[in-house]
């Protein structure tokens, strides 16, 4: 793969990993570098696919919930080049413990998207098998992803699934948070866990930025990658635009954990182009300057400026991913309208492997309650 490089271009803001420039030039690093070479145009292309899925699954969510179709839901739009980045660092084996923001990297692991609407939908509660894909469950108790991935990471190191130098073996875990996150007991603590374990786990930090209204200056006084040192492990901060960068540093660090090296702390250093979620108004507290000015490190264009720029891919093939893109859109429309209401009871399944004759009674009182209305309507 051929592409122009950036002499002479803007340099990347100090302490950050770029391999890919605003405008689509490539940065040579020659750490970095290494950690890429394998990947070929189609992977290039393979990955600008995912982000632009990524980010009109995201697109036609906000879309839904304006319609009325759903509750709620919390806008990746700008975070996608970070997701995609990470999530293609990920092997088949690797665990995944999101945050409620993570749908491109949902999108990489293969959960149907219908079924993270369907949660927002509120007609259940997140109901991918997460056996199937590796990708747990959406937390919104800010943080506490961190300790169940840490616990998690430390499992496989006690398994014995690191460090054998088995490529297909070898595991890590990937636990994805906010910077707002940073400043929760449960970060720290998994944090520390990590470190005096040495578990297999890389905390992978969106800084957005903002923590709904809270800028980031209110979470810290220092970049927050720094803080992994005071922890006893590698932090890194990675330009979060940058799909490439964000795939470098992302396999570095789950390397480390596969083979026994212990944790990583990545910052993705991204921005969040929307609202906190569809009920949040950015505009009571953020300058339209900061957003204009983020706009122009889009991370779709950018690889786009990148493919064009070394003959990556051609208009066919733009238009062909749009098209893909549309009818996604299409799909998920429709889907998300024809999705079931739950039935009341199934609120007790999957408490529990076994449910306890607490749940039991419970879900029998419920039930004889709900069929009194059935009796009722009969008389
Ligand atoms: C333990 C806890 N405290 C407070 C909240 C309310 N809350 C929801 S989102 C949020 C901000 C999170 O910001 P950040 O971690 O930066 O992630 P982002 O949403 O920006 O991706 C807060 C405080 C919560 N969900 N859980």
């Amino acid at each position: 793969m051929t592409v122009e490089t950036a002499a002479g271009a803007t340099p990347p803001e100090p302490e950050l990993v770029q391999l890919l420039t605003p405008e689509g030039l490539r940065v040579p690093n020659e750490h970095y570098d290494a950690l890429i070479a394998d990947i070929t145009g189609d992977d290039v292309r393979a990955m600008y696919r995912d982000l632009v899925l990524g980010r009109r699954v995201d697109g036609e969510a906000v879309a839904l919930q304006r319609q009325g179709e759903l509750g709620l839901w919390a806008s990746l739009l700008g975070q996608e080049a970070a997701q995609v980045g990470s999530a293609r660092a990920l092997r088949a084996q690797d665990h995944v413990f999101p945050t409620y923001r993570e749908h491109a990297v949902a999108f990489c692991r293969g959960v149907d998207p219908v079924k993270l609407l369907a949660l927002f939908r509120g007609v259940d509660q997140g109901s991918w098998d997460a056996a199937e894909t590796n990708f747990h469950l959406y937390t919104i108790v800010i943080g506490a992803q961190t300790l169940h991935a840490t616990g998690y990471a430390m499992g496989i190191q006690r398994d014995g699934a690191i460090g054998t130098g088995d490529p297909d073996r070898d595991a890590a875990v990937i636990a994805y948070f906010g910077d707002g996150a940073t400043s929760q007991g449960d970060v720290n603590e998994a944090f520390i866990w990590a470190s005096v374990t040495n578990a297999p786990v890389v905390f992978f930090c969106q800084n957005n930025q903002w923590a709904i209204s809270e800028p980031l200056e209110r979470q810290t006084r220092v970049p927050l990658y720094r803080r992994a040192a005071g922890f006893g492990f590698p932090g890194v901060r990675v330009d979060g635009n940058d799909v490439l960068a964000c795939l470098a540093v992302t396999r570095e660090a789950l390397q480390r954990a596969r083979d026994g090296e212990g944790p990583t702390l990545v910052e993705a250093f991204t921005y969040r182009m929307g609202a906190h979620t569809t009920t949040d108004d950015p505009t009571r507290y953020r300058l339209n300057a900061e957003l204009e000015h983020w706009k122009l490190k889009d991370p779709i264009e950018r690889v786009k400026a990148f493919m064009v720029r070394g003959d990556l891919a051609d208009q066919a093939f733009f238009d062909g991913v749009e098209a893909e893109a549309e009818e996604l859109a299409v799909h998920l429309r429709a889907a998300c309208r024809a999705l079931p209401d739950p039935t009341p009871t199934s609120i007790f399944d999957h408490v529990y492997v076994e449910p306890t004759p607490d749940l039991v009674a419970q879900r029998e009182s419920m039930t004889t309650y709900l069929d009194s209305f059935a009796e009722e309507v009969a008389r």
